[in-house]
This record gives structure tokens, C-alpha cells and sequence, in this order.
């Protein structure tokens, strides 16, 4: 599959990883827009948050937390989330992924 993530996941593509278990994978943004910007993924693939429904609820539940355990990990008080969804709001790669951004005061713009 031609998705830049997933080669991350098979390790086709290198990252620096920040976190990984069987469901996902968190590594740092390669054009990073603070101190801290770390990419959440879950290792399966979807193109983005519209795919998933009610269904998933676990998954982007445990999204969320490993999410928090991520900031935990790497002492964050203060971060931002954001998922991108469709390229009008910003999405350049089709495959679903949480920024965690933080280190400097986030003003208005949301990444
Ligand atoms: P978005 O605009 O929400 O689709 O964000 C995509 C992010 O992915 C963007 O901040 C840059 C990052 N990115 C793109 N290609 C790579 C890559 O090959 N490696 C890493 N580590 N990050 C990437």
C-alpha cells in the first residue's frame, strides 16, 4: 500500500519512535511546529476519522488514552491535540494520525 505511515509501521520508512504496542504507534512529526510534536497512529489503516463509526469506539478511546500516557511519559503539562480530517482542514497524509503538540505557548492556530 502507498501510504507513507504504514511503511513507518512495517519499518519500510524510518521514525523516532515515542511509543509503540500492538495497536499503535507514536513517533515524532518530521516538520515539527513546536518542541514536542509527536504523531499518535493506529497501526491499521484508515484514511481518516470519518471512516471510523460508533464501532470503534474502543479504538478511539484507546487512542485517547495512549495518548495521554504519551504526554505522561514525556512530562507534558500543557499539549495540544489535533486530528485533521480531509485536506480542506489541513490532512496531507491519508492515514489517520493524532498531533500532540507542546514546549512553547500555543496561541490561536491549531497546530
Ligand atoms: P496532516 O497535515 O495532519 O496530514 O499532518 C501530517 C504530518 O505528517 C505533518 O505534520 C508532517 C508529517 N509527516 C509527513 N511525512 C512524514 C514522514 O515521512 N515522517 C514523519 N516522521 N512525519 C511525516
Amino acid at each position: 500500500m502507498d501510504c507513507i505511515f504504514c511503511k513507518i509501521i512495517s519499518g519500510e520508512l524510518p521514525c523516532t519512535k515515542v511509543y509503540e504496542d500492538d495497536e499503535f504507534l507514536a513517533f515524532n512529526d518530521i516538520n515539527p511546529q513546536a518542541p514536542v510534536h509527536i504523531l499518535v497512529i493506529p497501526k491499521e489503516h484508515r484514511e481518516m476519522l470519518s471512516d471510523y463509526g460508533p464501532n470503534d469506539e474502543g479504538l478511539l478511546g484507546r487512542l485517547l488514552a495512549v495518548t495521554t500516557e504519551i504526554a505522561r511519559q514525556q512530562k507534558l503539562d500543557h499539549y495540544r491535540t489535533v486530528i485533521n480530517c480531509g485536506s480542506d482542514a489541513g490532512q496531507m497524509v491519508f492515514h489517520l494520525h493524532l498531533h500532540l503538540v507542546s514546549g512553547r505557548k500555543l496561541s490561536g492556530q491549531l497546530c
